[in-house]
């Protein structure tokens, strides 16, 4: 049986990413809460010892360390045989969605919410620039979701998985009521809280919270 170590911070959505994708498919892990607002990450010592790319999240999987969400969701979707498609046509849409993910809504999502909520005196006119990107990106995704029920059909997926992370938590905190803005995206949202086993952001990922502004 493997043993997963996920280095993470409560705020973090990349970390939920894994977190849900573990719980969902029955694993548990050992959580390893890392001082990100503290600035570990940020040090020669944890990049060497961690992450070389001073990221969170790290995940451990019997003493080997891995990182990037996209790569690592993709591994444990084939590991436990659920969530990564069961056709070539599927896995290329799986891929096309985490791509976007990756640099478009999380990109822009997380570090617009990080900025927003967890930063004494945020610029405004960096937060207007990114919520700018991040308003075309949910209309998108809504676009998207009004035609089928899940990314890539009538199936949940690694892409949901990927995408709903930063849509999970407290919305004051990126500021965004998508049962009003963007009404398909929280009724997948919904659809995704009701998978056996799913768990919010903050219930997945215990310990010390950053000082939220908003
Ligand atoms: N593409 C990476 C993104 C990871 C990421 O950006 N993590 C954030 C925390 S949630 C981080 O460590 N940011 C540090 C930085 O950007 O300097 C992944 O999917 O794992």
């Amino acid at each position: 049986m493997t043993h997963y170590r996920l280095h993470y911070f409560p705020e973090s959505g990349n970390s939920y990413k894994l977190a849900l994708m573990l719980t969902l498919c029955g694993e548990t892990f050992e959580p390893v809460w890392t001082d990100f607002g503290g600035g570990v990450t940020r040090t020669p010592e944890w990049r060497a010892r961690v992450n070389e790319m001073g990221e969170i999240p790290v995940l451990e999987e019997d003493g080997q360390r891995l990182t990037q969400t996209a790569p690592i969701l993709l591994r444990l979707a084939e590991r436990y045989g659920r969530f990564g498609g069961t056709t070539d046509a599927e896995r290329f849409e799986i891929l096309r969605w985490l791509f976007w993910d990756n640099h478009k809504l999380t990109g822009y999502m997380a570090t617009y919410r990080y900025n927003r909520a967890f930063t004494p005196s945020p610029d405004p006119a960096v937060l207007a620039f990114m919520k700018r990107r991040i308003d075309d990106y949910l209309g998108i995704l809504d676009a998207h979701l009004r035609e089928q029920p899940f990314a890539i059909g009538d199936k949940p997926s690694i892409a949901d998985i990927s995408m709903m992370a930063y849509l999970s938590f407290p919305r004051h905190e990126a500021g965004y009521d998508l049962a009003v803005s963007h009404p398909a995206i929280a009724a997948w949202l919904a659809r995704m809280a009701e998978l056996p086993g799913w768990k919010a952001p903050y219930d997945l990922l215990p310990g010390q919270r950053l000082h939220c502004y908003v």
